[in-house]
């Protein structure tokens, strides 16, 4: 059985582990699923309904960092996205979790109202601005952006980093009038250009504006 990668192409937790998937050269499917899926099947698989998940040969996996572990640990023989050493990989798994968990889920609070048309309260926006006043910098004392975000080789990191920077500066951007990376200093722009030259990066791009050129013409 071929690896299926299930969920859809504008989720940045899917296209975390699209790219490294094509970066590390494994065959895969991409298996269309929405999220919040009442289908027994899927929630069998993610239990919460969430995207993305993972089908293998032994069973299902949900939540994207720990999909980034098995892919490591499953393919040794395709390009390495972790360092060899287990202090080093651990540090780069750090980085990886750490902009998942306290920039990404964060500034997805601001989701609805940034990008779905809906509103967000006085009150979760003052919450928002107040824990990535605290998280950002806290995050670039783990960042080197030596051009990679955890060094100078490309890592799982990289993967988390360039898909969800950019919406946590674009969501701040939007609802909060303000880019909270770029006003902390954190040049996230040059970085997702330099990931974004990358063949597979631009791959998953391209995927991501045809799913969302789909998504708004459905809704437009
Ligand atoms: N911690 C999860 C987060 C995944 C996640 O939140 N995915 C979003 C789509 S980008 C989702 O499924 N949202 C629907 C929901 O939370 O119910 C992971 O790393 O895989």
């Amino acid at each position: 059985m071929t690896i299926q990668l299930c969920g859809f192409a504008v989720s940045n937790y899917y296209n975390k582990v699209k790219l490294a998937l094509l970066e590390k050269g494994i065959p895969f499917e991409e298996v269309f699923v929405m999220t919040g899926s009442k289908d027994e099947a899927v929630l069998c698989d993610s239990p919460l309904a969430k995207v993305p998940f993972l089908r293998t040969p032994q069973g299902a996996l949900c939540e994207s960092e720990v999909i980034m572990g098995y892919l490591e640990a499953a393919f040794p023989g395709t390009p390495a996205l972790l360092p060899a050493d287990p202090f080093a990989a651990a540090k780069v798994r750090e980085l990886s979790q750490f902009i998942d968990l306290h920039l990404e889920l964060v500034a997805r609070d601001l989701y609805a109202q940034a990008f779905f048309g809906g509103t967000v309260s006085e009150d979760t926006q003052a919450s928002v601005r107040k824990r990535l006043a605290k998280n950002i910098p806290a995050f670039q004392r783990l960042a080197k952006f030596g051009p990679y975000v955890a060094g100078d080789t490309f890592t799982q990191a990289d993967c988390a980093a360039w898909v969800s920077l950019p919406l946590v500066a674009m969501a701040t951007k939007i609802v909060l009038g303000e880019d909270l990376l770029a006003s902390a200093g954190v040049e996230w722009k040059p970085y997702a250009a330099l990931v974004g030259q990358r063949p597979h990066a631009q791959k998953v791009a391209a995927d991501r504006k045809a799913a969302q050129d789909q998504m708004f013409a459905k809704k437009g």
